[in-house]
């Protein structure tokens, strides 16, 4: 048998299941990094006692070795200096998600969209394990693909988050069901425009045949002119309005109508109270789910159940605790204007907002109708703190605080009974944080030791 040999860019989770899956398959591996950190070093020492070759600090020296597969992480610009001398180069150049299909097996629902991917990746994720068949919740929501696929076999059922960044390095992935949640700004600095972000949305369902399907937001209209495209079999969703096929609300019941069936179309009602998770957003997200969960052939026993015991995932809307009649909820995950918005919209009560981080270049104002009247004070932090004051101050007062702690106290003393303080960044944690999760971990703990 020839060895053949990769080379990996990126040695983050995504390079490092492609390492150990291609080790796996007979692969001679080279893996570079920019980084040379400790984690690093100490992933290098057990790659190498694998006989990978491991090259930290740049990828100048990786570069030098002939290979027959180049494998990208999802965080390397496909612009950037080494995968453009690779593609010089003639090699094959794949994404980290593709590799990880190729060696796939069972059934996909693939999940995009600007926000509500891990929400809806979740609760799809928890209906499929609820079959007690063999079930697997990964993608961008935090387990590469390359991590499962040698686990998968053809009863499998797998719902994959999946990323604009990777949807960029596809050649083959053709999800049977894909589901878009919404399109609205984000990463738009990353892909250096709207236009290209929304192109590599569009990859999701580019290879899919009139065999698959879309479920698609029928409430939003970019992602109604961009689903266009599709090849696919369609099944919109609504939170507003009736459809003739697709899911949708009405007398506090979900309906799917039309749905397909091996004896001909049919309907099926659910209450919508079996929805534990809050806001209008989170019934458009269950609807997603639950029509592809209908569309792969899951029972309604089976939906019912996981739906209503799903209680959400932490850093969406996370209720953190009560205080002096004051509600306390955790939205680190809000990283940009929309999921601010809708997180406004789901709350009932005069709202003290904490928010600012890094910002993704899609501005503050869309967020005036929903925030006016409802938001009392906002507490602002992080980089772009002037950027949301200049777009949002007219609202109401404003004041900047430098670290999360003396925000918190601020939001406090400016709440009484009554109102809610709400933590929904509106930008990306990078500028104070480690990633979205250390920084809602940090005010849910900052929280819990207020007295
Ligand atoms: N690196 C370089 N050069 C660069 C950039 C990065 O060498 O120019 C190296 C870094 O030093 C690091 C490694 O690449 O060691 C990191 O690779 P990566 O950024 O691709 O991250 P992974 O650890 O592989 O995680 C990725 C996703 N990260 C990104 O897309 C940025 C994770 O999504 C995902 O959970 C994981 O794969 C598993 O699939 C995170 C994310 O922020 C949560 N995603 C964005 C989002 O949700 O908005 C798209
Ligand atoms: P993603 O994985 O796309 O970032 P999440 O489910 O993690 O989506 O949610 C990210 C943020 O967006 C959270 O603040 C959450 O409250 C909000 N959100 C969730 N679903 C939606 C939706 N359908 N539309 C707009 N915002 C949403």
């Amino acid at each position: 048998m020839i060895t053949k040999k990769v080379h990996i860019i990126g040695f983050g989770k995504s390079g490092t299941a492609a390492a150990e899956l291609l080790l796996a398959n007979g692969w001679e591996i080279i893996i570079s990094d920019d980084n040379e950190n400790s984690s690093l070093l100490e992933k290098k020492t057990r790659f190498e006692s694998l006989s990978c070759k491991v090259l930290l600090g740049n990828h100048k020296e990786a570069l030098r070795e002939d290979v027959d597969l180049t494998v990208v992480s999802p965080g390397i610009r496909l612009d950037s200096e080494v995968v453009e001398k690779r593609r010089n180069q003639g090699v094959r150049l794949i994404g980290e998600m593709e590799l990880g299909w190729e060696y796939l097996n069972g059934e996909v629902a693939a999940i995009t969209g600007s926000n509500g991917k891990s929400t809806v990746t979740a609760l799809l994720g928890q209906i499929f394990s609820n079959t007690g068949r063999s079930a697997f919740t990964a993608g961008n929501i935090g387990l590469p693909v390359c991590d499962i696929a040698l686990k998968t076999d053809e009863y499998s059922l797998i719902s994959l988050e999946v990323s604009s960044f990777q949807l960029m390095s596809i050649e083959t992935f053709q999800p049977h069901v894909s589901i878009i949640t919404n399109v609205t700004p984000d990463h738009i600095d990353w892909h250096g425009g709207y236009e290209n972000y929304k192109r590599a949305k569009a990859n999701l369902w580019s290879n899919q045949t009139k065999h698959d399907w879309i479920v698609y937001n029928a409430d939003d209209n970019v992602t109604r002119d961009l689903i266009v495209t599709a090849n696919s079999l369609r099944f919109p969703f609504s939170t507003n309005r009736s459809l003739h096929q697709g899911a949708f609300i009405s007398d506090d019941k979900m309906h799917f109508a039309n749905l397909p069936g091996s004896d001909g179309n049919k309907n099926v009602e659910l209450d919508l109270d079996i929805v534990k998770i809050p806001g209008k957003h989170n019934q458009a997200n269950a609807l997603a789910a639950i029509s592809a969960a209908l569309i792969l052939g899951i029972t309604t026993e089976v939906i019912s159940k996981a739906v209503s015991e799903f209680e959400g995932l932490p850093h969406r809307l996370e209720f953190v605790r009560e205080l002096d009649g004051v509600d306390y909820i955790n939205d680190s995950k809000a990283t940009n204007t929309d999921s601010g918005r809708v997180a406004l919209e789901a709350m009932t009560k005069p709202v003290v907002l904490i928010a600012g981080g890094r910002g993704k270049g899609d501005g503050y104002s869309k967020l005036i109708p929903t925030a006016r009247g409802k938001v009392k004070k906002l507490v602002l932090i992080g980089e772009e703190a002037r950027q949301i004051e200049d777009d949002l101050g007219k609202l109401a007062p404003v004041v900047h605080r430098k670290t999360l702690a003396d925000a918190i106290n601020e939001a406090r003393k400016n709440s009484q009974d009554g109102d809610v303080v709400l933590f929904s960044p509106l930008a990306t944690s990078f500028d104070m944080f480690a990633n979205f999760e250390d920084r809602g971990d940090q005010f849910r703990d900052i929280v819990m030791e207020l007295v």
